[in-house]
């Protein structure tokens, strides 16, 4: 298999945890493309990915876009059956977290370190006061939820992480940044498990040096 990637992106970064938890080291050609020296920007990957974004995963004739998709297709593939339910309601379980997380969760955690962090170690501007401001306003709707979620379990989906924690906590790194201004210490349970989930080897293993923590 084949996966694109780059070294600035929480949306690549689950992908790599993923390879790393369900050991597919070996059978992954990573390449990784320098986003600001648009390396992507190429036909050739105009091609694979019609989007021209990273990650992509191409499996023999196949090839599949989007972080997501990409973590379940490599747990089906495994038969990861702990790390990614298969039957009904627990694959139901996965979109439901997967979609929020994309829509609402990520989103609002995106907004702020946007401004917060990435701006900074990007050298493109101030940050937008405002911005954080409707960012954390935002954060604190969806991290409420999570919060009470976590009241009587370690994981999203139960007590051993999954592919959700991987696409949920994926901005882990940038939420936990000192200067991410994310209101974290409101929400003690969402921040003991970011905290954990940085502890998961495979997720550890996928770190982001401290000068590459802005990302998107
Ligand atoms: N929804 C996509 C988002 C992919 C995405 O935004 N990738 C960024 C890096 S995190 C990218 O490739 N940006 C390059 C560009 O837009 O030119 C996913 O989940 O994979």
């Amino acid at each position: 298999m084949k996966l694109y990637v780059t070294d600035l992106s929480p949306n690549s970064r689950r992908v790599l945890a993923a390879v790393h938890h369900l050991g597919l080291e070996q059978e992954t050609d990573v390449q990784k493309f320098n986003l600001f020296a648009g390396e992507h920007q190429t036909d050739e990957f105009r091609a694979i990915n019609p989007n021209v974004k990273v990650p992509v995963l191409v499996d023999g004739d196949f090839t599949l876009w989007e972080a997501n998709p990409i973590m379940i297709y490599l747990a089906d593939r495994r038969g990861a059956e702990e790390f990614c339910p298969s039957d009904r309601m627990g694959r139901i379980e996965v979109l439901r977290w997967q979609s929020w997380e994309v829509q609402h969760f990520n989103r609002a955690l995106g907004d702020i370190v946007w401004e917060t962090v990435a701006k900074q170690v990007f050298g493109i501007g101030p940050a937008d006061e405002e911005k954080i401001s409707a960012g954390q306003d935002n954060f604190r709707r969806f991290a409420g939820v999570l919060e009470d979620h976590l009241s009587d379990r370690d994981f999203v989906l139960g007590d051993k992480p999954t592919v959700v924690d991987f696409s949920v906590g994926s901005h882990s790194a940038l939420a936990l940044h000192p200067q991410s201004q994310v209101p974290l210490l409101e929400f003690p349970k969402v921040l003991a498990w970011l905290q954990s989930l940085e502890a998961h080897p495979a997720w550890a293993k996928t770190a982001p040096a401290p000068a590459s923590e802005a990302a998107e």
